[in-house]
């Protein structure tokens, strides 16, 4: 009998002491919302031609850029779930909060509706990725307290990629489970359940046009991947879409580095919407994450659209970054 991600929930609920219906009904606005984006995607080059002559569709509908169009299909779909207390995007400057109770609007969604933007126009994998913060009960006003809570804190975490299939990864902290959906019947359908990143891998993610002006220590680090030097043979594999290259590494194994670079010296990848959410996955299925001085979890955000250098990967190839460790697990 299949499961589907809803019965995956309510199952995991009964484990977790504090969940109630209303986790399982916010987390189902997250899937009906990627659903949709799904749909839009699927046929995202053919409205394009439609959309180019005068950015109407035959409905008369105004053309909407997918990542504007996924925004708002979160922000729509979880707007109406009343266990939420605000909503927080890449795409809006200022979080979106609803007048609800401490009683009530109990969770903060923070999310990056439609990650990758740059491979939306050619028809490369893109994604949305997601983090559930809970509101502390003595935040009553604008909810920075609840919203810049350390990654530790979070209470879920997933995402979505829209790729030759669409699947769905995420944890409550008990665990990483994958869902495939199923567009025979609507549903995200789970086919790898605890999953576990493995303990190596031989691929190696990033963008190596940025090499001159990373740090030395990426610079030697990469260095050694690419000779050899760690003890195994490497390739390298790079999309620019961090959920789809995360999702490989997820399942492969490796490392993905975005480090700081000259222009970026805090990193370019965002730390509550791109970084927690997978360092929480990473962390769950074994494998660790780091800005390349500490842990991400661990970091006390300052501002919503805050930056961060991000590394994530399997143990062994962290290992070796962080202290030098051969990935072979020869001694340093
Ligand atoms: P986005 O959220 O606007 O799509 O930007 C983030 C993306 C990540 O998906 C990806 O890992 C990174 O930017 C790629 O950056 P670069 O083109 O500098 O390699
Ligand atoms: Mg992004």
């Amino acid at each position: 009998m299949i499961t589907t991600v809803q019965q995956h929930i309510l199952q995991q609920q009964q484990e977790i002491s504090e969940a109630s219906g209303r986790f399982s009904w916010l987390l189902s606005g997250i899937t009906l919302a990627t659903k949709m984006v799904e749909a839009k995607i699927r046929t995202a080059g053919l409205s394009d031609v439609l959309g180019a002559f005068g950015q109407t569709n035959v409905q008369g509908e105004q053309q909407q850029k997918l990542d504007v169009f996924a925004n708002q299909a979160l922000l729509h779909c979880l707007g109406l779930r009343d266990s939420v207390a605000a909503l927080v995007s890449e795409e809006d400057e200022e979080p979106v909060t609803f007048n609800r109770s401490v009683d009530t609007g109990k969770y903060i969604i923070v999310f990056d509706p439609l990650d990758g933007s740059s491979n939306i126009d050619v028809n490369v994998n893109v994604g949305t990725i997601f983090s559930v913060l809970r509101r502390l009960p003595s935040d009553t006003t604008d909810l920075q307290a609840s919203i810049l809570q350390p990654g530790y804190t979070q209470v879920a975490a997933g995402y979505v990629v829209y790729g030759p299939s669409t699947v769905l990864v995420y944890t409550t902290g008990h665990g990483v489970h994958g869902f495939t959906l199923d567009p025979t019947i609507g549903a995200f359908v789970l086919t790898n359940e605890n999953m576990k990143m493995p303990e190596h891998g031989n691929y190696y993610s990033v963008n190596e046009a940025n090499a001159a002006s990373w740090p030395d220590k990426y610079r030697e680090y990469v260095g050694k991947l690419r000779s050899g030097a760690l003890g195994r043979q490497y390739s390298s594999r790079y999309i620019g879409s961090l959920v789809a290259d995360f999702h490989r590494t997820l399942l492969k194994g490796g490392v993905f580095l975005y480090p700081p670079t000259k222009d970026q010296p805090g990193g370019k990848l965002r730390l509550l919407y791109e970084a927690n959410p997978l360092a929480f996955i990473a962390e769950q299925a074994g494998g660790m994450a780091s800005n390349g001085n500490g842990r991400i979890l661990d970091i006390k955000p300052e501002g919503i659209h805050q930056r961060t250098p991000f590394m994530v990967g399997s143990k062994r190839e962290m290992e070796a970054l962080l202290d030098g460790r051969a990935t072979d697990g020869r001694a340093k």
